[in-house]
């Protein structure tokens, strides 16, 4: 387990999604929603952290929409990138660069990786037997055949995969092949071609003794990690088609033929950050300290399914380059199902079954702060949730309005009513205030603690903690009763409030960067967003006391509550397949 003190700063990646469709709640959930946390919490924090986003934009999933809707895979991936990257942005995911892999620049850096791999001797070459149709002329890679899965009789199995059963085998194997090209009716047949393999073995005992120094890693990550590395075999790195970054090789065969996504895709990482140094230095150079220097931690947001990219395959790529760091840590995510009211079960969110709830629909319906709450109460950190619109309702309603957005505003308002619009003057404090006073300090660095450890839920679950011990101190000592009879009584407890406030106000920001803001503005705090450089902490600040005097604007509500029937019509809307 390394040092988390001993790094100076910190990289933080989220899975890059592919520009073939719109990003969905069950990605925020996993990937996205909790790297932008850590990421917002580290800012304010003044650690130096950058956060690089983008979208993938190669492969088959991308040529294969383009086929079906008769546009070019160029017009796909503007469409998905230009929805994804506002879609993001509107929610707060807020990355310092969102890039893409279609860009020039990205051919450079993929076309670097690979060479350099090339000459270290971890790529081969190979002839292999690939599906091609004698219709069109052309090979059929990945998914543009399907067939019969050998293993469980699955009839819509890919070409080398099966979704249904997960087997992998080799392409021959596939019984009844078919293509899967609109207007295709011609039978495949198997012809070689030339193809390039990274040589995954080469790499097992560096892999192995990285992963046995990260013990604290999820469990999910480790157990599907360490069953590629104990099984490690070359794979093949290009494909015969033209969509994705050409081989950067002078052979013959290399034509018509282009690096496989999966290859391209996690240096899209490197591209991006490249990109955003020139953006922001004017430094082409500025990317190596992120990506070299072994005193920046490097950290991987990501679905369970793409644990093996970022935790085998990705890893000895860049041990192969020579002088990468290696990620500290890759946060694994399961899935977030969906919870059908109709048929009382939960289901895996897909497009087809009409069922998917779009981060674009989403945001038409409610503030991003609403979203970003339930799906950070849901994520699903160890094993797979499920979205579920009674229990969205019940959250957001009962915790976060009913419990911190409602102590904060009682506070506030009587605050403001009784005492000119300015933080009272306590009297003596009594046990009950010095309790409460002390739960601050405790309640923020639990929620540090349970953040540190890329515990989000557990962290939000604090923060509504101590709105809770709030509420109770609030009931206790009754201000609205004393207000009549104790003056000194009741400024000292809206004195001991305002702290509650203030330190609510800080916390909240990485998880609710809007009401954390508006309240921010009411409060007169500043939160402050180092950003890569660095800056003061506006963490710990929550402990430090709002000064007695301190002026209060008027306070706004922070959290409107949900109307139950409008959620039940969206529920309905969502049964309907609307919601995407
Ligand atoms: N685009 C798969 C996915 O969207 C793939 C991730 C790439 S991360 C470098 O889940
Ligand atoms: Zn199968």
């Amino acid at each position: 387990m390394s040092d988390v003190n001993a790094f100076r700063r910190t990289l933080v990646t989220s899975a890059l999604p592919y520009a073939n469709g719109h990003i969905h709640l069950g990605h925020i959930a996993g990937a996205y929603l909790p790297a932008d946390v850590y990421v917002r919490y580290k800012r304010l924090k003044g650690e130096k952290i950058l956060y690089i986003g983008g979208s993938d934009e190669y492969g088959v999933p991308i040529t294969l929409t383009a086929l079906k809707e008769g546009i070019t895979p160029k017009e796909v991936i503007d469409r998905y990138h230009t929805a994804n990257a506002d879609a993001f942005q509107r929610l707060g995911i807020s990355y310092d660069i969102y890039g893409r892999t279609s860009w020039d620049l990205h051919v450079d850096t993929t076309q670097a990786f690979f060479t350099k791999l090339y000459e270290g001797g971890y790529v081969f070459s190979q002839e292999m037997e690939i599906w091609y149709s004698p219709q069109l002329d052309k090979f059929l890679p990945d998914r543009y055949v399907k067939g019969t899965c050998p293993q469980c009789g699955y009839e819509e199995a890919n070409g080398d995969e099966c979704e249904s059963c997960g087997a992998q085998y080799a392409a021959k194997d596939l019984v009844r092949p078919r293509a899967n090209i609109p207007g295709d009716t011609s039978t495949p047949i198997l012809r070689q071609s030339k193809h390039w393999f990274l040589d995954l073995p080469k790499f097992t005992e560096r892999l192995k003794t990285w992963l046995d120094s990260h013990p604290e890693w999820r469990a999910n990550v480790r157990g599907i990690a360490y069953g590629w590395v104990n099984d490690l075999r070359a794979r093949c790195i290009t494909r015969d088609t033209d969509w994705g970054v050409p081989i950067p090789l002078e052979d013959p065969d290399a034509v018509g033929k282009r690096i496989y996504v999966w290859f391209d895709a996690p240096i899209g990482y490197v591209t991006n950050t490249r990109q955003w140094g020139i953006d922001r230095h004017s430094d082409e150079a500025a990317w190596q300290t992120w990506w070299k220097n072994p005193d920046t931690r490097l950290l991987h947001f990501i679905g369970k399914d793409n644990v093996p990219f970022h935790a085998v395959i990705f890893p000895a790529m860049l041990v192969g380059q020579g002088d990468y760091i290696l990620a500290d840590n890759v946060v694994g995510n399961e899935y977030l199902n969906i919870f059908n009211r109709q048929t009382g079960k939960e289901e895996k969110g897909s497009k087809s079954r009409g069922n998917m709830i779009s981060v674009k629909w989403a945001l038409e319906q409610f503030a991003p702060d609403v979203i970003r709450y339930y799906l950070c109460g849901i994520a699903p950190e160890s094993k797979d949730s499920s979205f579920d619109w009674d229990d969205f309702l019940l959250r957001y309603n009962g915790e976060l309005c009913d419990v911190v957005g409602n102590f904060v505003h009682r506070s506030l308002t009587m605050t403001v009513k009784n005492f000119d619009g300015k933080v009272p003057e306590p009297g003596t404090l009594d046990d009950e205030d010095n309790a409460m006073l002390a739960a601050i300090p405790e309640q923020v660095d639990a929620i540090a603690e349970a953040l540190e450890g890329f515990r989000f839920r557990q962290a939000l679950e604090r923060l509504i903690d101590l709105g809770r011990k709030a509420n109770v101190y609030f009931d206790a000592k009754a201000p609205w009763v004393t207000r009549k009879t104790d003056p000194v009584r009741t400024a000292t407890t809206l004195f001991v409030c305002c702290q509650i406030v203030k330190a609510l106000c800080h916390v909240m920001a990485p998880f609710l960067p809007d009401g954390a803001r508006t309240l921010s503005g009411v409060l007169g705090v500043a939160l402050p967003d180092g950003g890569p450089d660095g800056g003061p902490d506006g963490w710990n600040a929550a402990k430090e006391a709002l000064p007695a005097g301190s002026a209060l604007q008027p306070p706004q509500i922070l959290f409107p509550k949900l109307d139950k029937d409008r959620i039940a019509e969206l529920a309905e809307a969502h049964l309907r397949g609307e919601a995407y």
